[in-house]
């Protein structure tokens, strides 16, 4: 909704980085993983009449730990979550495990329920894997809340960081734009599981249909891990040595198919786009091995999921509908597909990724 595809109003313009403690949004992150309640001490989650419940021991549960995009969504240093939470006064943590698999992400959730958890917040790695431990948890009373990564049948609430059909869609057009509409292309994407990935290809497949030139040879998976992203791009290269361009539609992929590509052999031939944060491909931005790329506001995507959650754990929202205050990002509206919309993907070229910093 509220970011321009122009003029992302979380750019980090002077006035914003002279005033981070205000305008958190765009201001580097930090890797702080919990966040204490500033003001009173949370008990049993009681509620006052009127007001939004605390106690709520709530846990942020990204797909993995120490992937960038997640740290700037879920920490206090840079808005995200855990600040959202500490601003309402709930004790938050993030925890998950470090591979974005369900294996390495459930027995965190399972924690976090023994814990007391009556609040989850989580992007899922594999919603199929997930549901059975998500399901149980919302038989106990806990409120589920996905964000980034949705697992539709075991959720009270999505909260989405853009509209699916416009990130597929557009994720080709500016592909098409590079590319001359024409040649082989490729996907980078992260888990072969993953709900957010997976739906965006599927509306750019649909897409693709509108450009009859450009035909997609292949969708290879590097689970969002660094090495494996890497080594499937080379394979890429190795298999398809006409490849023409790449979208890859994970922070963690683009930035190890950027480095791969970011050679003389490369750098100009093959077009690469994809979802990034501003910071991990700046320097393939500024040497030419990237023109343009796509990403949402990560820290505003947590401190809305936040909110949202907390909310409709205090009953001021419903599943299907409901209005309510996300601090400084305003009102939001739950949809009657209970999801709750953050804002359409915004562009990051030369022209002004220096204004980005997360
Ligand atoms: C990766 C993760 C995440 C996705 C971003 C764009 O960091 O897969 O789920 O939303 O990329």
């Amino acid at each position: 909704m509220r970011a321009s595809l122009n003029r992302a109003p979380w750019a980090a313009t002077p006035l914003v980085l002279a005033s981070c403690a205000l305008v958190l949004a765009a201001c580097s992150s930090g890797g702080s993983s919990s966040s204490a309640p500033s003001s009173p001490a949370s008990s049993s989650a009681g509620s006052s009449s009127g007001a939004l419940k605390t106690g709520l021991q709530v846990y942020v549960i990204p797909k993995n730990l120490g992937n960038p995009y997640f740290t700037t969504a879920d920490s206090v240093n840079s808005g995200g979550a855990l600040a959202a939470l500490q601003a309402l006064g709930e004790t938050g943590a993030e925890t998950s495990g470090t591979a974005a698999t369900p294996a390495s992400q459930i027995p965190a959730i399972q924690a976090a329920i023994t814990k007391g958890a009556k609040v989850l917040i989580v992007s899922a790695s594999d919603p199929t894997a997930l549901c059975p431990t998500l399901s149980s948890a919302m038989a106990r009373g806990i409120t589920v809340v996905t964000y980034d990564s949705d697992a539709p049948a075991c959720h009270d609430l999505f909260v989405n960081q853009a509209s699916t059909a416009q990130i597929g869609t557009s994720e080709v057009e500016v592909l098409a734009k590079q590319i001359n509409s024409t040649g082989q292309i490729a996907i980078v994407s992260a888990a072969a599981s993953a709900t957010n990935q997976n739906t965006w290809i599927k509306y750019m497949k649909q897409e693709l249909a509108k450009y009859p030139s450009m035909k997609l040879v292949s969708v290879v998976y590097g689970n969002d891990d660094p090495t494996a992203s890497t080594q499937v791009t080379q394979g890429l290269l190795q298999q398809f040595p006409n490849l023409r361009g790449i979208i890859s539609p994970t922070t963690v992929g683009i930035a190890a198919a950027a480095a791969v590509l970011d050679t003389a052999k490369y750098r100009g031939k093959i077009a690469l786009t994809g979802l990034g944060t501003p910071n991990s491909l700046k320097k393939y931005v500024s040497d030419g091995t990237i023109k343009s790329f796509e990403l949402w506001n990560p820290a505003n995507l947590g401190y809305l999921a936040a909110y949202a959650a907390v909310n409709l754990a205090s009953g001021k929202i419903a599943k299907t509908s409901g209005t309510f205050t996300a601090g400084k990002l305003g009102s939001f509206t739950v949809g009657s597909d209970s999801s709750i919309l953050l804002g359409p993907p915004f562009v990051f070229s030369a022209s002004n990724i220096s204004q980005f910093n997360f």
